[in-house]
């Protein structure tokens, strides 16, 4: 599915705004006629955003089950000839969409895009109402998992309970841009774009579906819009003899245009796409990026702000992307799901490697994630075959939606799974078949501390294994000399039992804006600062370590909990992207010379 993108073929209309609003605590809406009539008794509510923290009612901040939206639109005459789109880019978790009444498409994929084809049920002359249910209840045929308890309180009221099983506020609600668009008839329905470099020429090998009685044409253009390749056909291989490399210090982008043409020769579609040439390789136990071994110096992120929750907006995405900078990141995870496809586009504008991860955080029995017991859940039924399905599904559309990002550089199957239970092996087994089939991009999982590197069945499967590791925090609390010990003796274990890279995924700790302790004691600045030493210290006495990304770029919001104090402070940055003084410490160690120098 292709971003929507106007050019002289195209056309698109954002329906971002005000829209209206309502819950449904009963799940009535339906019945009650709310898709053709319209939500009765709304309030104001904004798109994109999360619902939860715009209001000042505990009720809709908490609330689970079903909730309204509806908006309204024109759509302009001339696009009645065309084919007419409606695309969300995400909405959280379940979604059903109606256009006048009739219902056009139905998500059950919180993080990833979807779209109908609603030219049958628009009008020409009248207002068009768009009306969408979301259900935020997480269960376990879904990812991320959890499950709702219900509980009858007083006069048959229903209390709902989510159990979640990862670290963040479960925020619903029209997350990302909402599109109408326009394609022409004859359109151009995907592009694959895959580039090699051998240090002076590049490749650009394209592959793309469409009608097909109608001929591709495409066209290279440098920055000043010169052309410097041109081929024919759905599948072709443009070459670049002087190619300018993608890489994060120079995020060279090329212009492919797309011209779909009939006999004639006249012009039915155009699409176009920015393409950074550039070649990543995992070989000699390192990563290498353009015939040189690069080092990951960076964050593990989260869509979270103030107010918007995971609402999309590019104020913060900017903000993000120039802090990272400043602070000297070469680049960050998608932690624990895919992020909006405008982040991707920064990325690859901006320069950041991204490991890009799948909603699947969680798949183990327990609260917050590096404490507490392990239970299983593969081999307990826990895990099924409709969890594996979602799991799959996610997989190969997450590819489909970003493989033709540069900044892309390799695929997280999963976040802290109970990678010891046998039964794991042949689930993950599939996914890596499924990946490697689709893309020829690394494959990492990670792995929380609490898996013994001589038990975990994944890690031999993969490429890059991730690691989340908080010894001194969440073992031996505020003890940073018995921590950095046990970093030393589990990295060393990992090392020798297996022959692939290892990224640190996840390092940090708690740390409350302000608060300062000498000697330092746990969630002080001090001790943030400190822990990030000593770990980089025990980082650089391996080589098998190919990158660190601190837990977490900002402060993020959770569900309520005894561990948490109003959210997750292991931020670098506050939740309004205000420097701890641990941004200084990595900014001294990033934008010196690492490993590469
Ligand atoms: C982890 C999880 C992350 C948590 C973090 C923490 O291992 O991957 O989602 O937020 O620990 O702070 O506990």
């Amino acid at each position: 599915m292709l971003y929507p993108r106007m050019t002289e073929k195209r056309q698109k209309k954002p329906l971002d705004g005000v829209w209206m609003f309502q819950l449904d605590p009963n799940g009535k809406g339906a019945e009650e006629g709310w898709p053709a009539q319209g939500i009765p008794s709304p309030i104001h509510m904004p798109v994109p955003s999360s619902f939860n923290d715009i209001t000042t009612s505990e009720e809709i901040r908490d609330f689970l089950g079903d909730v309204w939206y509806e908006t309204f639109t024109y759509v302009p005459s001339e696009w009645m000839t065309e084919r007419i789109m409606l695309r969300f880019g995400a909405v959280a978790h379940h979604a059903k969409v109606w256009v006048n009444g009739h219902l056009v498409v139905e998500s059950h994929n919180g993080f990833l895009p979807f779209e109908a084809d609603v030219t049958p049920f628009v009008n020409e002359e009248k207002m068009n109402r768009i009306v969408v249910k979301v259900n935020n209840e997480l269960s376990w045929d879904m990812l991320p998992p959890g499950e709702v308890m219900e509980e009858v309180i007083e006069d048959g009221e229903v209390k709902k309970t989510l159990h979640q099983q990862h670290d963040f506020f479960n925020y619903a609600g029209i997350h990302r841009s909402v599109f109408l668009y326009t394609t022409p008839q004859t359109f151009i329905h995907s592009l694959k774009v895959g580039t090699d470099f051998n240090g002076k020429s590049g490749r650009v090998a394209v592959e793309s579906g469409s009608h097909p009685s109608a001929f591709v044409h495409y066209s290279l253009k440098n920055h000043q819009g010169e052309v410097i390749a041109e081929g024919k056909g759905t599948k072709t291989d443009l070459q670049v003899p002087e190619a300018e490399a993608w890489s994060p210090e120079h995020p060279y982008l090329y212009k492919l245009d797309v011209y779909l043409k009939d006999e004639e020769g006249a012009t039915l579609d155009h699409y176009y796409l920015n393409v950074g040439i550039r070649k990543i390789e995992v070989k000699n136990q390192q990563l290498w990026l353009n015939g040189s071994p690069i080092y990951l110096k960076g964050f593990g992120k989260h869509e979270d702000a103030v107010l918007r929750g995971k609402g999309y907006d590019p104020v913060t995405n900017l903000r993000d992307m120039y802090l990272m900078k400043e602070t000297g990141a070469n680049s960050f995870r998608t932690a624990h799901y895919p992020y909006a496809e405008e982040v991707l586009q920064s990325a690859d504008e901006l320069g950041f490697l991204v490991i890009d991860e799948t909603s699947a955080v969680g798949l183990l029995s327990q609260g917050v994630p590096a404490t507490g017991n392990l239970e299983p859940v593969f081999s307990n039924g826990k895990i099924s075959s409709r969890l594996k399905e979602y799991h799959l599904d996610t997989l190969q559309r997450l590819i489909e939606r970003d493989r033709n990002h540069p900044s892309v550089i390799m695929w997280s199957l999963s976040n802290e799974a109970s990678t010891m239970e046998p039964e794991a092996e042949f689930y993950y087994k599939t996914l890596v078949e499924v990946v490697r089939k689709l893309d020829d991009r690394p494959i990492m999982n990670v792995n929380l501390m609490l898996i013994e590197p001589e038990k975990c069945v994944v890690s031999k499967l993969v490429d890059i294994i991730g690691l989340n590791v908080y010894f001194g925090w969440y073992s031996t609390p505020g003890d940073l000399k018995a921590g950095t010990a046990d970093l030393r003796n589990y990295l060393d274990r990992w090392a020798k039992t297996h022959d692939q890279p290892i990224v640190i995924t996840e390092y940090g700790v708690d740390t409350v804006p302000g608060l300062h302790k000498v000697p330092s004691v746990m969630f002080s600045e001090e001790f943030q600062v400190q822990f990030l030493e000593r770990y980089h210290d025990v980082f650089d006495e391996f080589a098998e370590v190919i990158g660190e990304q601190v837990w977490n770029f900002a402060d993020f919001m959770t569900k309520q909990d005894t561990v948490r104090v109003d959210g997750n402070k292991k931020g670098v940055f506050t939740r309004d992207r205000q420097p701890k003084m641990a941004q200084y410490t990595l900014q001294k160690r990033w934008k010196s010379p690492l490993r590469e120098g």
